[in-house]
């Protein structure tokens, strides 16, 4: 089966892909919003709880909360980089404009996650839970170099649905889907010109308090 024609219906329910729902004129005016915000909030480098491995992405926020992550506290969200200790970059008005189209959630998200994936970087199956606000949807947003995203279900190790990811598509994970395991399996690096150092750019918008 290829890309293109994967059943939705076998997805976890609340799954939803809206493939370029960004033109190629907004996923530059995105991708120069994430560059002025690392320019104030430089890109770093997260360390997994407790045992302090650094994972292949580098990580910055926009919002009033970042999520970050660790040796000593682990996985949270703070209101300041943990390096320059400044509050975040300000939630670009897009993203606000995107999370009301294709949510119903009554309140903004706080959190805009930037991950840069570059040569080498992928992300490991796992579920968001570090939000207080468990039931609100998460909108996610690629640019840059296609990924393979996989989604399975509550628990480890079942069966999982794949599908490539393009630069302007929006995924959300409303309802079951969004306490389903994840993982960005593969980027095909090279394939897009969009991000200037290269690789490929996730936004992720997470509504964190109740
Ligand atoms: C599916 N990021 O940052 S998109 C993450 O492409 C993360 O960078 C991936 O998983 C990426 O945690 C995946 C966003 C995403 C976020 C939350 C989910 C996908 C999800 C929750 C449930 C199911
Ligand atoms: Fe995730």
């Amino acid at each position: 089966m290829s890309d293109e024609t994967y059943l939705m219906s076998d997805f976890p329910q609340g799954f939803a892909h809206y493939p370029l729902y960004f033109s190629p004129a907004e996923q530059a005016e995105l991708i120069q919003a994430v560059r002025d915000g690392v320019q104030a909030a430089p890109f770093f480098r997260p360390s997994m709880p407790r045992t302090g491995t650094p994972m292949s992405v580098v990580l910055s926020n926009f919002g009033t909360l970042g999520w970050v992550t660790d040796k000593d506290k682990g996985y949270r969200y703070e209101p300041t980089h943990p390096k320059t200790g400044a509050p975040w970059p300000a939630m670009p008005k897009r993203l606000e404009a995107l999370w009301r189209d294709v949510t119903d959630y009554p309140d903004l998200p706080e959190c805009c996650l930037i991950n840069w994936y570059r040569e080498g970087s992928k992300m490991g199956a796992h579920i968001d839970n570090d939000e207080n606000a468990a039931s609100a949807p998460v909108v996610s947003v690629s640019l840059g170099d296609p990924a393979l995203f996989r989604i399975g279900g509550p628990k480890r190790g079942g069966p999982t649905q794949g599908i490539k990811l393009y630069s302007g598509d929006v995924v959300v994970m409303a309802g079951a889907s969004r306490h389903c395991y994840h993982s960005v399996s593969k980027i095909f690096y090279g394939e897009s010109a969009l991000v200037p150092k290269g690789g490929r750019i996730n936004l992720t918008l997470r509504r964190v308090m109740t």
